[in-house]
């Protein structure tokens, strides 16, 4: 077993393009967040949180950064995860929280756009499978100067989020 362990090792440094894959595995490794990156923006890991499974909406967060001098905007989303997915904003309106839809949402000029519960979101409508815990499902975000990017979003606990919306209160 150790010879072949050896061998396997040896072999594998020994290889030009494996420098690189272990490059990558220890970028991944050190990043829970996982960052992408696309022209200007900083794309973290988006996520969801898990739902009953009769749920027929839910939601996907997200934070972007742009690093650039331009403001740019996000304009639309698509998941095959749902039947309609719309850019949405939550509101105050006579005491109570509303959700409406927005047409864009600005990713201001060296600054940070945080969708989060309670504010900016990507509504799902129309669910195809359920939000379970510990689950991925793919999302397309398209921005109008950086065009568009596919990332994967996480499904994360039913209580996710909860303690910072709650300090917004
Ligand atoms: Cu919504």
């Amino acid at each position: 077993m150790r010879h072949s362990f050896l061998y396997t090792a040896i072999l594998a440094t020994t290889l030009s393009f494996a420098p690189i894959s272990f490059a990558e595995e220890y970028q991944h490794s050190n990043n829970t967040e996982y960052v992408q990156q696309l022209a200007g923006l900083q794309v973290e890991q988006p996520w969801s949180r898990a739902l009953p499974p009769t749920a027929h909406t839910g939601a996907t967060f997200v934070n972007i950064h742009n690093s650039s001098t331009k403001a740019d905007r996000l304009i639309s989303a698509y998941s095959p995860m749902a039947e309609k997915t719309e850019l949405h904003n939550h509101i105050h309106q006579d005491g109570l929280m509303k959700m409406v839809e927005v047409e864009a949402i600005e990713v201001p000029a060296n600054g940070t756009l945080e969708l989060k519960p309670g504010s900016y979101h990507v509504m799902l409508i129309g669910l195809k499978q359920p939000l379970k815990e510990g689950e991925h499902f793919p999302i397309r975000l398209d921005f109008e100067q950086a065009g568009s990017i596919d990332l994967e979003v996480v499904v994360k606990d039913m209580n996710a989020g909860t303690a910072a919306e709650h300090m917004e209160r």
